[in-house]
């Protein structure tokens, strides 16, 4: 059994429990035990947890995936080391809405902790009129994947979560080859 450990990353209010919420609903039959701490205003406050079970394609062993997401407000940000550590991806929800500079300033707060090769960005919030173009962030995220989506509407939450899991099990063979 291999466990996969996916980790949501990005401003407060990026989407990053919408994403979490979605993959609940679409994967009910393979989703269980959820852990999600609240405030009275909805902000996620310690973190978030989403365990999924697949059976990948991969020598047809079982993976289980459990996805988590980081509380997004500053006075968290001591907890964030911990919760990059381990992992086997990380999606960086982008919320369209925002400058590039506060997205950049969210995405930062990973160097020297994750290494890009494990990152996916998910361009989330592509419904608001004044997004900031689809090529302006893949410029920013030279060489990075990016996949558009509207999570508030399950568009992208799907495809993000695959491209995750495609990075965290190249990840892995890289682990199994040289072990
Ligand atoms: N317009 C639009 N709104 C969205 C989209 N995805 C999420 N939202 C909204 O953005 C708000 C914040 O979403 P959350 O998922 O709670 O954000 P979060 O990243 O978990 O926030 P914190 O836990 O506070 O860090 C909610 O009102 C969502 O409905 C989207 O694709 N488009
Ligand atoms: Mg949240």
């Amino acid at each position: 059994m291999r466990e996969l450990r996916i980790v949501y990353h990005g401003l407060g209010m990026a989407g990053k429990t919408t994403n979490l919420e979605k993959l609940k609903e679409i994967y009910t039959d393979k989703a269980y035990d959820r852990i999600h701490q609240q405030t009275n205003e909805g902000r996620t406050v310690y973190l978030d947890m989403l365990m999924l079970k697949f059976q990948t394609r991969v020598q047809g062993l079982y993976v289980t995936i459990s996805l988590f997401s980081t509380p997004g407000q500053q006075r968290f940000k001591i907890l964030r080391p911990w919760l990059f550590g381990n992992t086997s991806a990380v999606v960086f929800v982008f919320d369209s809405s925002r400058s590039i500079q506060e997205n950049m300033e969210s995405f930062h707060e990973m160097e020297g902790i994750v290494s890009k090769n494990k990152v996916v960005v998910q361009a989330n919030k592509r419904d608001i009129p004044n997004a900031i173009p689809l090529e302006v962030i893949k410029e920013t995220f030279n060489g990075i994947p990016v996949i558009p989506a509207v999570a508030k509407d399950g568009i992208g939450v799907v495809e993000t979560l695959k491209e995750a899991i495609k990075i965290a099990l190249t990840d892995e063979e890289r682990v199994v080859r040289s072990s």
